[in-house]
């Protein structure tokens, strides 16, 4: 256990063969930090008796309070396996949902994890999602199952008991990773297929459709963890002791004399083991035999602690001389059980040796990347690898060298950036000083003195006053005083290194990243890649074969170049600065904060694509809006959340167009993490915070069927309801004309045209499919777009297929008469061009649809109708932007556009020639121009005021007083659709949270009463086997979720602890606008009813909140309304 050294670390970077990067991912709780306590403790750098209980990788101080971890970070530990030397750089992540994103930049810049599972509560919700991550980052797992002890003192199961619980959880994790793994060969199979589709000459029949045909001859054994394949290890990290079945096989290979191989396969397993012939055989041959396991392993464990447990000394000095351990008399003597436990059983079974035993055989090194991981690293978005510049493609060679030799390019990907105290870095602390340096300290501090004494006795001036300076301003401004000046002058202090001073208090940033090809050296100039740069781009503007010096390039989008300032050894709470980090190693990297906002890729060549971005689990949702409390500080509030911004790798910073700076956060605890930041280190100001601002999207549905009582709404009620909805918002001003079926007819101001739109609710499998392939629409917009502007790159197979598949998906659903040729006539999505909206364009002369591409940008007439119809399209978006109930997005409404007169503006320059055509006419003549008709009668009878009729000599002039056409189209088109949507029974959504709550059975009668007072709704509870647990699954929703968790801890004493992930969005049954209307709901709700209708009250706090009237009246006024209705 020797301290390691800088130098030793600097050595074993150079061999990458021997370097593991790797990270411990979990569901929040399970024991990864007392896990890496461990492992730190045999490198010497904290004791192991404060093992598990400093939690040092846990360095903030909120971190220690709650017992949590919040940030990923990273340390290097050394471990010597026989004559191998290996560095590993462990990353501790944490669990807990609100900081998934700090798993995502942890899994990126390692090869492997270990998962750990706690033995008692199995796989939970967070275990899957971290196996998805590292699956989907192509990072091979292995498998720690923790806090065995527990199954020993307090769930008291017999060794047997405990055999079949853990066969539970090797089973139920491997069947998590045999759906990934299914899921993946299905994918790629189909992709194979697509390819190889269509190549002539295929033998017809071999297309016969074979389900498990790839599954059988992929070998997946590897894949799945079992103790006989070495990948799965058993710990108690809290007691400082874990095995894996080879430790115990290679003792009892010696002790009982059967191969060591034979007992590697069947130490785990339903084996026996008959002592008098030495033989291993099958457990069903003979009943109530014990597996190897539970007799040569747990049983041994389980009898320790027993012993230890009953204080029964004899029984321990026996365990002790036995297994040939040496227990300090002060640990042998102690009171505490515990104490004893981990001073024997760490000598016994050292955790640290099994576990990194187990990561360096079976996690690979940097050299074993895979060619297929460094694919999938560099063909961001819709791209495909062999669509990339041969240039670029060369790189694959070097990711899978890794070398680093001087010709190697360097490249680095940066994952997050954290915020450190500028004073902690290591070139900002004091550092002890060499003995040259003492010397001439000493001899600067004798001459000093030597000075000083010579100006107290004598009046003449010496030495450094000859310059017109008094002997009392000397530089130190010290007074002489008795022996001190000798003390200074023997043992000089620790001094700042040059500039430190000037930086103190402050935050820097340093980048958590890795090299992935080269070395990466100090003062190094190189280029920083954002996520939109592409190498096609450069390297067309650049001729190939450039020999300028990096900084003389010209300009290109998205990259930009910096020198690499510092490197740091990262070691969990110290930095240790190193002058150059060989590739395959994880690194720390000082002055990119101008550079870098929160991960990018760092390279020598410009050939080189930036990295796919990371893929985060949680989605931002809880947001809050932040203000100082003294105005004058606002600017360092704004330099804060910058700084916040930069320092989490999942807030989202937003400033409103009314002026609020909002916050977005992942959930509660990571809100409070993100102001308690703000506050004490980035802003360092009060800062008062609104109550979480709940989002919501607004919708449509069909008519209800029943009344608010459950009473079958008769066909004329029916009519009366939406008859009153419409009259009591009055929403719809004059000029607009309403059908009884909700088609709305608007013109622009300036008469020129009239768009006829409705708006319908799309099927809930719809709206789904529209969010789930959001990418795939951005995709087809990203295409539509760059073919617009005249470049465009060809789509990728697999993103065709995509396409293709999704419109599939989208004609299966929209079915029935209502729908016919919908999804061919889809003009857009909104908003922002790929949400679950859609317009549908079903006007006589249609083209470009979403799915044709801009095939008729040729002629010049259908470009022309591409830019009228962008107005409209923008309409479309704005309107589905900010809805007409509380200004928040729509979400599953079809727009369709019915009628679009445009005879108006056909030609281009209709206005001017029009002018032209009133002005030579005179007076008279007003009635022929091209305002007379057309589409007059296409406006449904549109009633026109007389006076507009006659005046038309001064209507050019007003037309064009509303400005640019487009302009109109947009506005009026915005309106249209807001128009037709308040025509349709508007509802709210709320967004829900999935909350997985794990709870014994004595407090699960309180957490129910906390789910169902805050509308919670039980989707699922089941029994944990063989443990009082329950798990229960429910929604909950956003709205009501503020202090849930908290709530559920206070309730049951902290037994039941919930994790929320945002999962999706629901209608809310109540029409806000819901007003009593037979006579049952008067009954029932009484006069104003509005006690009950929570949606009406979500919409009133959003409109307070943002400022727009409530409309409270209205509830009276429709009140009364009715009454006079009935009265008739
Ligand atoms: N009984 C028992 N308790 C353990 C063991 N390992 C850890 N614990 C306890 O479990 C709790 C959580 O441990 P941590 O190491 O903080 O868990 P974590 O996985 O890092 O948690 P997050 O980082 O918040 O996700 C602590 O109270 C530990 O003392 C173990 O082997 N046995
Ligand atoms: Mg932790």
């Amino acid at each position: 256990m020797v301290p390691n050294s800088l130098e030793k670390m600097v050595q074993l970077q150079r061999n990458p063969k021997n370097v593991r990067n790797i990270c411990v991912l979990a569901h929040v709780d399970h024991g990864k930090t007392t896990l890496a306590d461990c492992l730190i403790s045999s490198n010497g750098i904290i004791s192991s008796r404060l093992a598990g209980k400093l939690r040092y990788m846990d360095s903030r101080e909120d971190e220690q309070i709650r017992g949590i971890t919040m940030k990923s970070s990273a340390i290097s530990l050394h471990y010597a396996q026989g004559d191998e030397e290996y560095l590993i750089n462990l990353i501790d992540s944490p669990g807990h949902v609100d900081f998934s994103s700090e798993v995502s930049t942890a899994v990126r810049i390692c090869d492997g994890c270990i998962i750990v599972v706690d033995a008692v509560e199995g796989v939970c919700p967070q275990t899957q999602a971290v196996l998805r991550q590292a699956w989907l980052e192509n990072i091979r797992p292995v498998l720690v199952i923790n806090k065995i002890d527990r199954l020993i003192v307090e769930l008291k199961f017999t060794p047997q008991e405990a055999y079949s619980h853990l066969k539970n959880i090797l089973e139920q994790i491997n069947a998590l990773t045999g759906t990934l793994f299914t899921s993946k060969v299905l994918e790629e199979r189909a992709e194979r297929e697509s390819e190889s589709h269509g190549t002539p000459g295929s033998d017809p029949a071999e297309q016969v459709y074979d389900w498990s045909a790839g599954l059988e001859d992929t070998d997946d054994s590897h894949l799945y963890f079992s103790p006989d394949q070495g990948n799965v290890v058993f710990t108690s990290a809290i007691d400082g002791w874990g095995f894996g079945i080879e430790h115990f096989a290679q003792i009892y290979s010696q002790k009982i004399g059967i191969k060591k191989e034979v007992l590697l396969k069947t130490l785990w397993g339903d084996y026996y083991i008959n002592m008098k012939a030495k033989k291993i055989m099958k457990v069903d041959q003979a009943k109530g035999k014990k597996p190897l396991f539970v007799q040569l392993i747990l049983e041994n464990i389980w009898s320790l602690y027993d012993a230890v447990l009953k204080k029964d000394k004899e029984k321990i000095d026996k365990i002790v001389t036995s297994l040939g351990l040496k227990i300090g008399a002060r640990e042998a003597r102690h009171s505490d059980p515990k104490v004893q436990i981990s001073a024997i059983c760490s000598q016994w079974l050292p955790i640290s040796q099994a576990v990194l035993a187990m990561v360096c055989q079976k996690l690979p090194s940097p050299l074993d990347i895979t060619s297929e991981r460094v694919e999938k690293l560099m063909c961001s978005g819709s791209q495909t690898f062999d669509s990339l510049p041969p240039e670029t493609q060369a790189l694959k060679a070097a990711f899978m060298k890794c070398g680093s030799e001087e010709t190697a390019p360097v490249i680095i990907f940066v994952s997050k950036m954290f915020a450190v105290d500028a004073k902690a870095l290591p070139q900002n602390r004091p550092r002890p000083l060499t003995q040259e340096e003492i010397a001439q300290r000493r001899e600067q501090a004798r001459q000093r003195h030597a000075e000083r004494l010579a100006a107290a006795q004598g009046p003449e001036p010496v030495g450094p006053t000859a310059d017109g300076s008094t002997p009392e301003t000397s530089p130190e401004g010290e007074e002489p005083k008795g022996g001190e000046p000798q003390v200074e002058s023997v043992t000089p202090r620790p001094v700042l290194q040059e500039d430190s001073s000037r930086e103190t208090n402050q935050e820097t940033f340093v980048a958590f990243a890795r090299v992935f090809s080269g070395v990466a050296r100090r003062g190094q100039k190189i280029f920083v890649l954002g996520p939109k740069y592409s190498p096609v781009e450069f390297l067309q503007r650049v001729p190939s074969g450039f020999s300028a010096p990096l900084d003389e390039l010209p300009a290109v989008p998205h990259m930009a170049c910096c020198t690499l300032e510092h490197l740091y050894l990262l070691m969990g709470r110290e930095l240790q600065d190193l002058e150059e980090v060989p590739p395959g190693n994880v690194l720390g990297i000082g002055g990119l904060q101008d550079f870098v906002l929160k991960s990018a890729t760092l390279c020598s060549v410009p050939s080189c694509p930036p990295f796919i971005p990371l893929s985060f689990e949680a989605t931002p949702i809880v947001r809050v809006a932040i203000e100082p409390k003294h105005p004058s500080e606002m600017p360092q509030l704004v330099r804060g959340m910058k700084l916040l911004n930069q320092a989490d790798p999942c807030v989202q910073i937003l400033i409103q167009e009314t002026g609020e700076h909002v916050l977005v956060t992942a959930g509660e605890i990571h809100l409070q993490r993100c102001l308690d930041d703000l506050r004490e280190r980035f802003a360092k100001i009060e800062i008062s915070v609104s109550e979480p601002i709940i989002p919501f999207r607004e919708t449509i549905t069909k008519p209800p069927r029943v009344d608010m009582v459950n009473e079958d709404i008769g066909r004329q009620q029916k009519v009366a309801v939406i008859h009153q909805a419409r009259e009591d918002h009055s929403r719809v001003p004059e000029g607009v004309q309403v059908d009884a079926d909700g088609l709305v007819t608007m013109t622009t101001p300036n008469k020129l045209a009239t768009l006829s739109v409705r708006a319908v609710p799309l099927p809930e499998e719809v709206t789904r499919l529209l969010e789930e392939n959001s990418d795939v629409i951005r995709a087809m917009e990203q295409l539509a777009s760059s073919l617009n502007e005249g470049r465009g790159a060809p789509l990728s197979q697999k993103t065709q297929e995509n396409i293709r598949e999704f419109k599939g998906k989208l004609e299966q659903h929209l079915t029935g008469r209502k729908w016919r040729n919908t999804v061919d006539q889809i003009w857009s999505f909104g908003p922002r061009k790929c949400g679950p909206n859609i317009l549908v364009n079903k006007s006589a002369d249609f083209r470009n649809s979403v799915w044709a591409g801009p095939a008729g940008t040729a002629t010049q007439e259908a470009s022309r109708y591409r830019d009228v119809g962008n107005s409209i399209v923008s309409g479309f978006q704005l309107a589905t932007l900010a809805g007409p109930m509380c200004e928040e997005p729509l979400m599953g409404v079809c727009f369709v556009l019915e009628r679009w007169d445009q005879s108006k503006f056909e030609e281009p320059g209709a206005s001017e020639r029009r002018n032209r055509d009133l002005a030579g006419e005179g007076p008279g003549g007003a009635a022929s121009g091209p305002l007379g008709d057309g589409g007059e009668g296409r406006r449904g009878g549109h009633p026109e005021p007389a006076e507009k009729r006659t005046a038309q000599k001064g209507e050019p002039a007003l037309a064009d007083c509303y400005g640019p056409l487009s302009g109109q189209l947009i506005a009026t088109m915005k309106e249209a659709c807001r128009y037709a949507l308040q025509v349709k029974p508007q509802r709210l959504m709320a967004a829900m949270y999935t909350c997985d709550i794990m709870a014994t059975s004595d407090v699960l009668g309180r957490v129910y009463a906390v789910l169902s007072k805050r509308e919670g709704r039980v989707l699922q509870e089941e029994m944990k086997e063989g443990t009082d647990m329950f798990i229960i699954k429910a929604a909950l929703p956003v709205a009501e979720s503020f202090g849930f968790a908290d709530e559920i801890r206070k309730r049951t004493s902290g037994l039941a602890s919930p994790q929320l992930i945002f999962s999706h969005w629901e209608v809310i049954a109540s029409d806000p606008f819901w007003v009593p209307t037979t006579e049952e709901e008067y009954l029932h709700f009484g006069e104003k009813a509005d006690s009950e209708n929570q949606a009406r009250k979500y919409l009133n706090a959003v409109r307070r909140r943002k400022g727009l009237c409530v409309e409270e009246k209205i509830v009276e006024h429709a009140e009364k309304q009715r009454t006079l209705g009935k009265n008739k």
